[in-house]
């Protein structure tokens, strides 16, 4: 290999290298940069991000405090797993105040010998980890208009990833002996909405968790301490937070959370309801939305891809508004209904132009874009919006919704 060929793709500009060797000249570092010689802070028992660092949920856009939502800023996100604190909420009547050791579990129905689990005894049981996403059904709502979202955060952010621990629901259901009639389950939660949604019995022996831990600790509040269902890559509302019921039934029980919303209404006049499975999405994170480009030269652009149906397969990226595609690079070990980490080098020449991607996943199947979501679902539902999401990058290095 020749000498420096290696190099000279990661050359920065003069204003990065300076960067990067501390101090700006004449730049006085901030008070509480207190440099080597002295002694740091204490330790301390439990620990907050650096003050440099201030991203964070977008406070709610409508409704009620109560019955509102809040987005992960996925621009600012590293890897795949998103801090708990950071965890995108949607809550149909607030976060209940629950008690763990008063918290119990029912369940009951087409059982043979219906049980009560109390948090002490699920913790005993077999418990298992894995990483997945959840994704709310209106996530990408405001891509249906051409005018589409300014940011990743405000396009996507309805979508989080976190190692789940818990005990398999399908265990516990061996437990109570589930009688030959049965094929669906009603789950129920603890809060004000009593949020309930039918879930057919295969899912349950397939891969549904019944889960109390969140990347190392207890559940958040938030995302339904102490106890929650994590159905692996179905639409967020069947993953019921502050889990208080299970009944086991023979038919779908058509709730208020099942009849009244996440239907899609198609351009034939016909419904889609129970589609339960996330279709694939793709969605650059950098350089996205509200970002800029310090200068031409190397670039890693970066993003994350997920499917209801599995593993990401393949990310396609195109750095010239769809002409011409590449595969992005992909974070090993990929996990099953989870997100994935894209990445592709990148040479800007400084002018103008679109960047975007697009997934398939282990099904084959492959995310389209605005036009062919349109074309294949209508415009007279929000929900399940999985197109595509290009962005602009302007002479200037500003980055904006194509
Ligand atoms: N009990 C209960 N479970 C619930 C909800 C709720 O309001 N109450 N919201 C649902 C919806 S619509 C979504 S998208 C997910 C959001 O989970 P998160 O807040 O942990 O991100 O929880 C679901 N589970
Ligand atoms: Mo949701």
């Amino acid at each position: 290999m020749k000498k420096g060929s290696n190099r000279r793709k990661f050359l920065f500009s003069a204003s990065l290298g300076a960067a990067m060797t501390g101090c700006r000249q004449g730049e006085k570092p901030a008070a509480e940069d207190e440099g080597p010689n002295r002694l740091g802070k204490p330790v301390s028992e439990y620990g907050d991000r650096s003050p440099h660092e201030k991203s964070k949920r977008l406070k709610p856009e409508t409704k009620t405090p109560e019955a509102a939502s809040t987005r992960t800023p996925l621009q600012d996100s590293y890897g795949i797993l998103t801090p708990a604190a950071l965890h995108f909420e949607r809550h149909h009547s607030g976060v209940p105040a629950i008690d763990p050791a008063r918290h119990q579990l029912l369940l009951h129905g087409l059982v043979d010998r219906p049980l009560v689990f109390g948090m002490d005894e699920l913790k005993r049981l077999p418990s298992v980890s894995r990483i997945h996403f959840v994704e709310c059904s209106g996530n990408g709502r405001s891509e249906w208009s051409a005018k589409g979202a300014p940011d990743a955060q405000r396009s996507q952010g309805l979508a989080s990833c976190s190692e789940w621990t818990g005990v398999p629901l399908s265990l516990l259901l061996a437990e109570a002996g589930v009688q030959s009639s049965a094929k669906w389950l009603l789950a129920e939660g603890g809060d004000a909405s009593k949020m309930s949604r039918s879930i057919p019995l295969q899912k349950a022996n397939e891969d549904i968790l019944v889960a109390y831990g969140q990347n190392g600790e207890a559940l958040r509040p938030e995302q339904g301490y102490p106890l929650r269902l994590v159905v692996p890559g179905w639409e967020g509302n069947i993953n019921v937070k502050w889990l208080r019921r299970i009944k086991v039934v023979d038919e779908p029980v058509m709730t208020k959370d099942e009849t009244s919303k996440y239907t899609d209404l198609m351009a034939d006049g016909k419904a889609r309801i129970f589609t339960f499975v996330v279709d694939a999405k793709s969605l650059i994170t950098y350089p996205s939305g509200g970002q800029k480009l310090a200068a031409k030269g190397f670039h890693e652009i970066s993003g994350l891809a997920w499917s209801g149906r599995g593993k990401i397969e393949r990310v396609e990226v195109s750095t010239d508004g769809g002409k011409s595609w590449v595969n992005a690079r992909l974070e090993e070990p990929r996990h099953r209904m989870a997100f994935t980490r894209f990445r592709l080098p990148w040479t800007w020449d400084g002018s103008e132009t679109v960047l975007v991607s697009r997934c398939t996943d282990e099904s084959g199947y492959v995310q389209p874009d605005r036009a062919q979501l349109i074309e294949a679902r209508g415009m007279n539902s929000d929900y399940h919006n999985n197109a595509t999401k290009p962005w602009q990058v302007m002479a200037d290095g500003s980055v904006k919704n194509a």
